[in-house]
């Protein structure tokens, strides 16, 4: 009988694996896009940035797509970013400060350059529709390498922005040199954004997906599978 047990097991098991594999081997042929990566030409990384709004959501567009690119830099090279406000003179989203103007420039998350314009500078520095800012941001020789981050910083206006997405990655070279451990690894840049369902047309059964009921789970591991599905 247990033999018997142990064979139905087997079949049960192949079945599962040939109903699952092709599924498997087709979710791991799937490519994760590489997003467009901007790099110095003469210690130069000069690119145009745009701000619109697609879908009701605001993003940042480049070269005719809304992927924001990966800017690539190094030690001593400068940032020449024309960016433009595409964005609609009227707002249909909410802002911490009401009505939105859709007003947005840029800031240099946690790089260690000069807060005064045309620089990284969020205060003076501000875009309305139709207008354009010209950043020239210097990158000192001594800034440490790794991985930073660019988002817009209109005060009341860039929380509602930065969770629509308007955001990307920028890496300061030279980490190699640092750890030389990682040299023959290959890099890849993932940007992950968490997603705003306040305002999305499904947002009782996006929450109902995402949340965790506080009634059932305890603190002992056995009760969280009371919780989790
Ligand atoms: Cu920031």
């Amino acid at each position: 009988m247990k033999q018997k047990a142990g064979k139905r097991a087997h079949i049960l098991l192949l079945m599962g694996a040939q109903m699952f594999l092709p599924t498997l081997v087709r979710a791991q042929t799937v490519v994760l896009p590489e997003p467009p990566q901007v790099r110095a030409k003469n210690h130069v990384v000069s690119l145009t940035l745009h701000a619109m709004n697609e879908n009701g959501r605001d993003t940042f567009a480049f070269e005719r797509a809304n992927v924001s690119p990966v800017i690539r830099a190094s030690p001593g090279d400068v940032l020449r970013i024309t960016y433009v406000n595409d964005l609609p003179p009227k707002s249909s989203e909410t802002c911490a400060v009401n009505p939105c103007m859709n007003m947005t420039n840029l800031h240099f998350h946690g790089r260690s350059v000069s807060p005064d314009a045309p620089q990284d500078d969020v205060l003076t520095m501000l875009a309305k529709p139709g207008q354009v800012l010209h950043y020239s941001v210097e990158i000192p020789r001594d800034h440490p390498p790794g991985l930073f981050w660019y988002h817009t910083h209109p005060h009341g206006e860039s929380h509602r922005q930065v969770l629509d997405g308007m955001s990307g990655a920028i890496v300061i070279e030279g980490m190699k040199r640092y750890a030389p451990q990682v040299r023959q690894l290959r890099e890849r840049v993932i940007v992950v954004r968490g997603r705003s369902i306040e305002n999305d047309p499904n947002a009782i059964e996006l929450r109902h997906e995402v949340e965790i009921p506080s009634k059932g789970c305890g603190e002992k591991r056995r009760q969280l599978k009371k919780c989790l599905p």
